[in-house]
């Protein structure tokens, strides 16, 4: 997988990616990514990237010009592994979930837009066409945190990224959970068997694989219902009340 990620903050990136599972998928040759600065594609001496908003109002907004040109520098370069799917973080975006996450994990070539300011110019947003995705309901100060989430959540998907424990570990488990739509972690415990004078659950010390098992399903269930029971509501997919968890359409990226 290729991702290109389109920022006026391209230092911000390297230090968080390089350090973490991404990081070691590049090593791999499973993923690799490229970082271009929006402001390299400026036309102007000042290397001006936004303007003030007709209609007034507080704050700038990013001006349509440079990253129009980013977007056309970044999908130009080779290799064309396949189609580019445009994603631009925004707070206006569909909420990010694990379905969207992998499907985006089954895609060649991303190219992410991280803004910055205000806004971006509707017009460019609108001839770029992107899937527009937000992260959750808070206010950050950019799009740069919520690519690096994005890529984090895409790249520890690729086959191989997780090492070989991984593909074993979450299969045997995942069958179960399946059946319950997705549900959050058990409890874990570690050594010592009792610390401060609290004790590590009986079953977990019993050796009954199958009992240990059912055990994690039953404490995973009761978290969910008791923590999020939006979750449980579900549909197995993710949550097909919640039209934003469905699978991206053809004509939506
Ligand atoms: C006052 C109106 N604000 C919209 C809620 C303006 C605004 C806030 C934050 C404009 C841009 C931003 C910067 N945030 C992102 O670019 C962003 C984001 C986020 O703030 N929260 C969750 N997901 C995302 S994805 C991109």
């Amino acid at each position: 997988m290729r991702i290109d990620v389109l920022t006026l903050f391209p230092q911000m990136f390297e230090p968080v990616l390089s350090a973490s599972i991404p990081g070691r998928a590049r090593a791999a040759g499973l993923v690799d990514w490229f970082v271009h600065d929006i402001r390299d594609h400026a036309n102007n001496k000042h290397n001006k990237v936004d303007d003030r908003p007709f209609g007034g109002g507080p704050g700038m907004v990013m001006v349509c010009q440079p990253l129009w040109d980013a977007v056309a520098n970044a999908e130009s370069q080779a290799p064309q592994v396949g189609p580019t799917t445009r994603i631009l973080l925004t707070p206006q975006g569909r909420p990010l979930t694990q379905t969207l996450v992998e499907d985006l994990a089954s895609r060649p070539r991303l190219l992410m837009i991280a803004g910055h300011y205000e806004g971006v110019d509707e017009r460019v947003i609108d001839a770029l066409d992107p899937l527009e995705i937000s992260i959750g309901d808070y206010v950050l100060s950019g799009g740069e945190l919520p690519a690096m989430v994005l890529i984090d959540a895409i790249v520890r998907l690729l086959p191989g990224a997780l090492g070989h424990l991984d593909s074993a570990a979450q299969d045997s488990f995942s069958h179960q959970h399946e059946e319950h739509g997705r549900l959050l972690d058990c409890p874990h415990y570690t050594r010592p068997r009792e610390w401060q004078g609290r004790e590590v659950p009986e079953i977990l010390l019993s050796g009954d694989h199958a009992r240990v098992d059912r055990w994690r399903l039953e404490r995973m269930i009761e978290r969910t219902r008791e923590r999020r029971p939006d979750l449980l509501e579900a549909d197995p997919a993710d949550s097909p009340a919640n039209p934003a968890s469905r699978p991206v359409q053809p004509d939506e990226d």
